[in-house]
């Protein structure tokens, strides 16, 4: 079994739905859903939009390699009605991101794991530091808790009430 932190986000359409949709299709297409973090909310990182992130990170047990969870991870976002010709951020009904695989590091034209904006985005610390403080980074060396710490991303993340 291969430890998987994903980060699920989403800034259109029913997010609720949409966040409740996706974790049961991952349940059922990429495994067990160990840990997840709470929902939060915040306002578009890198872009302009008035439409307002829900992020959230989870932790899954998958029997995928990383290219099968690549594939399976497109072919639920496109389910979503995600169409992935651009280059640019937008607004977007639902996104995955594998953060971790296990303490691989992978480089290949598609694929780059650990997340290499990961440490630059609070809307993605402040959940996985909720989960998995003492995880460590395996290259950079260090904690969810510590790149949260010197992260200078100043973003409001608020939880959102479930
Ligand atoms: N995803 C992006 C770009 N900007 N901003 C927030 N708040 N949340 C996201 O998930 C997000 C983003 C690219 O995937
Ligand atoms: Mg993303
Ligand atoms: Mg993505």
């Amino acid at each position: 079994m291969h430890k998987v932190f994903l980060g699920i986000g989403g800034n259109i359409g029913n997010k609720r739905l949409n966040f409740q949709k996706v974790f049961q299709i991952i349940g059922n297409s990429i495994g067990k859903v160990v840990y997840s973090s709470s929902i939060y909310e915040s306002p578009p990182w890198g872009f302009q939009s008035e439409d307002d992130f829900w992020n959230q990170v989870i932790l899954v047990a998958t029997q995928l390699s990383h290219e099968n969870l690549l594939a399976e991870i497109n072919s639920i976002e496109k389910k979503f009605g995600r169409d992935r010709d651009k280059n640019q951020y937008s607004s977007r009904e639902m996104d995955i991101d594998i953060l971790y695989y296990d303490d691989v590091f992978i480089e290949t034209e598609n694929l780059i794991i650990p997340h290499p904006k990961m440490q630059q985005r609070k809307f993605v610390l402040v959940p996985l530091n909720e989960i998995a403080p003492d995880l460590k980074h395996p290259l950079l060396r260090l904690t969810s808790f510590e790149m949260l710490e010197n992260c200078r991303d100043e973003s409001l993340i608020k939880k959102v009430d479930n």
